[in-house]
């Protein structure tokens, strides 16, 4: 099968807290997202600084940070047909208040900031952001 990709999503904590990590994991099954990789870890501020460093000048940055480390997260290889792409569809808009209906964030997401999964956005930040998480 051509156009096979790998991508990073991060079920972030305010869904962990919710116990729908099976839920959202459902979803990417049933869409064709296969879960090559998953393990749930608990992040200190720092790492999660590192792994947010592209949003260092954005003014909610230093809460973003905070909150990514503020409790566990599981985070996963996703690998199908367009990875990259499918799971920013099936995460819908960064904002639940703007997402379609049926994505993750339009039915799990609470606000901007507890908007329940992270995703790649591109197939060289999705090779970044595996290598962060899964150096082996
Ligand atoms: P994305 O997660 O949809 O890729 P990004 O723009 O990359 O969105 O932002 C990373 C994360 O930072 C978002 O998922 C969200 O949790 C948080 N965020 C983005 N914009 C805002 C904001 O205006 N206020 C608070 N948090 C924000
Ligand atoms: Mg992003």
């Amino acid at each position: 099968m051509s156009n096979v990709e790998q991508t990073l999503s991060i079920i972030k904590p305010d869904a962990v807290e919710r116990n729908l990590i099976e839920e959202i994991k459902n979803i990417f099954i049933k869409n064709n997202l296969n879960i090559k990789n998953s393990k749930k870890i608990h992040i200190t501020k720092d790492e999660a600084a590192e792994f947010y460093k592209v949003h260092q000048s954005k003014p909610f940055y230093n809460d973003l940070c905070g909150y990514l480390s503020s409790g566990p997260i599981v985070v996963m290889i996703l690998e199908g047909k367009s990875a990259v792409a499918e799971n920013r569809k099936l995460m819908g808009a960064t904002n639940p208040k703007d997402a379609q209906e049926n994505t993750i964030r339009k039915l799990y997401g609470i606000s901007i900031d507890k908007n329940s999964v992270h995703g790649s956005d591109s197939l060289e930040n999705a090779k970044k952001e595996i290598n962060f998480f899964f150096k082996n």
